[in-house]
């Protein structure tokens, strides 16, 4: 069984991290598989949002720590260079939308990856555990860039330095995520939510996302330069034209994703 599951239904692309039996912990093999798939995502025109998911009771456990120890493993300098970095900079770049749905457990890498993703949904019992200090390491996989900025320094630094156990429940509240749906729900409302961004404009989804990476950085003037060089884009698109003449016409506008 493939240690990461592809399936493209309906438009959207589920990405299952699979190895239930470590918790989907990384290893190498799965951290190259997960890049791969998410250059299919970025390549495929059919699809038109993602959706990561775990299987089996975790979402992710970070890195498997077995592969760190072994000597025929990648090795520490590999790890973040060639596994997390990239898998970091292809969803912040991917030209879809990318939901995180936290099913489990949510630890190290495997948190921060939800948390980079554009929309991070979790199970009323997942959970997210910045589990690097326990082990003597620094947070990565974007960790110190996301985390201050969608809860502030210091709650970053403090769950950062303990490696608490946030809730979900605790997650939303703070807007560490967007949204908690209840345990018997996380599957279906996870999904409608990949399958609603998956009927909208997915070109203005992608300048959306551009022009959030950028704001992470830029002052105001660059930013509103930025807004304007993205719109028109955006205006050049089938789906403006469908939304305008759609709302015009006082019916529900047909998005195509071009
Ligand atoms: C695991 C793991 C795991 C292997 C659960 N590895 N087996 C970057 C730079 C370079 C190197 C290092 O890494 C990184 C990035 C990182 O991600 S560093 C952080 C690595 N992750 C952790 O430190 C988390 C370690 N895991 C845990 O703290 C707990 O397992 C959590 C809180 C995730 C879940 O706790 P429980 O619900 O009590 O489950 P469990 O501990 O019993 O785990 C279930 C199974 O999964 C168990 O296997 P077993 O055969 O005993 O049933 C664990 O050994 C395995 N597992 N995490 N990271």
């Amino acid at each position: 069984m493939s240690c990461v599951l592809f399936e493209i239904k309906n438009k959207i692309a589920f990405i299952t991290l699979n190895r239930e039996e470590k918790f989907n912990a990384f290893n190498r093999e799965m951290a190259l598989a997960l890049q791969k798939v998410l250059d299919e995502c970025e390549s495929n025109n059919d699809i038109r949002s993602v959706l990561i998911t775990g299987a089996g009771k975790a979402f992710c456990a970070g890195q498997d720590l077995a592969e760190v120890v072994d000597p025929a493993g990648p090795g520490m300098k590999k790890i973040l260079s060639e596994h997390y970095n990239p898998i970091i900079s292809k969803i912040r770049k991917l030209n879809k939308p990318v939901v995180a749905a936290v099913n489990g457990v949510a630890a190290g890498a495997g948190a921060n990856i939800a948390l980079c993703c554009d929309v991070a949904v979790a199970a009323q019992s997942a959970s997210f555990i910045q589990a690097f200090s326990k082990i003597g390491l620094i947070p990565d996989s974007s960790g110190t860039f996301f985390l201050p900025r969608l809860i502030g320094l210091q709650k970053a630094s403090a769950f950062m330095m303990l490696g608490d156990k946030v809730s979900a429940a605790e997650a939303e509240r703070i807007g560490m995520i967007y949204k908690v749906f209840s345990d018997d729900q996380f599957k279906e409302e996870s999904t409608q939510l990949a399958a609603t961004l998956a009927s909208m404009p997915t070109k203005a989804l992608a300048f959306t996302k551009q022009a959030l990476n950028n704001s992470l950085f830029s002052n105001l003037q660059d930013q509103l330069k930025t807004e304007d060089n993205l719109q028109q884009s955006a205006a050049a698109t089938y789906d403006f034209k469908e939304g305008v003449q759609a709302f015009l016409e006082k019916r529900r506008p047909i998005f195509k994703g071009n």
